[in-house]
């Protein structure tokens, strides 16, 4: 059994300006994907959290399983439509720890190094997933496995790939592209790509 989460995206605004559809999912990170076992994997959520906890690869599968079909879309100007993620909700989190009224902003960490920042009325919506299958396989290791995040309503590189830890923050401070000149929220729609 798995539940249907839908994007909320406007279908009459479906491509957002400056991008052009693609058919595919074009691999891009900073570097080659790590090599994981899952039966080491953890993901630590941590931060502004009443106490931290940390998740083994069977937390995760145990999760409620749902399902999104959603667009992707990359800063460099491609846009994929329809693609299909299953994974958990970011609901489930608010059952796992007391997240501190404090808390404004999370840092997705991963694997590879990649940090990325994400306000917390962008992170907790209907719309954005843990995901660890992709077209309901495996997720691919060049497209993030174990698992990554999805939040189809902001461009891509806050999708982080090889996620292995979620940080609330007091304040959203920048990660690794935000650092580098990308654009600390990242809508699509309000072309928000570079600068501030
Ligand atoms: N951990 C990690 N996640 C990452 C990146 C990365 O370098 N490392 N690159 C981001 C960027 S810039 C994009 S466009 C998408 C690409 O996802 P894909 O390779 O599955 O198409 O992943 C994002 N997530
Ligand atoms: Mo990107």
């Amino acid at each position: 059994m798995r539940r249907i989460v839908s994007p909320i995206v406007n279908r009459e605004d479906r491509l957002p300006p400056g991008q052009h559809w693609t058919n595919k999912l074009h691999i891009l990170g900073i570097s080659e994907p790590p090599d994981i076992d899952l039966s080491n994997y953890r993901l630590s959520i941590f931060g502004e959290v009443e106490e931290k906890i940390i998740l083994t690869w069977d937390d995760i599968e145990s999760l409620e399983k749902v399902e999104l079909t959603a667009d992707f879309h990359c800063v460099t100007r491609w846009s994929c439509p329809d693609v299909r993620w299953t994974g958990f909700h970011v609901n489930e989190l608010k059952s796992l720890v007391s997240i501190k009224e404090t808390a404004q902003a999370v840092m997705i960490h991963s694997l590879d190094g990649y940090t990325t920042n994400i306000p917390l009325d962008y992170f907790f919506d209907e719309d954005v997933i843990f995901a660890y299958r992709l077209f309901d396989k495996p997720l691919p290791s060049d497209h993030g496995f174990p698992l990554r995040l999805i939040v189809p309503k902001l461009y891509s590189w806050k999708s982080a790939k090889f996620v292995s830890g979620i940080e609330f923050m007091s304040e959203n401070r920048p990660g690794y592209w935000e650092q580098r000149g990308y654009h600390i929220l990242g809508d699509p729609w309000k072309e928000q790509r570079y600068g501030i």
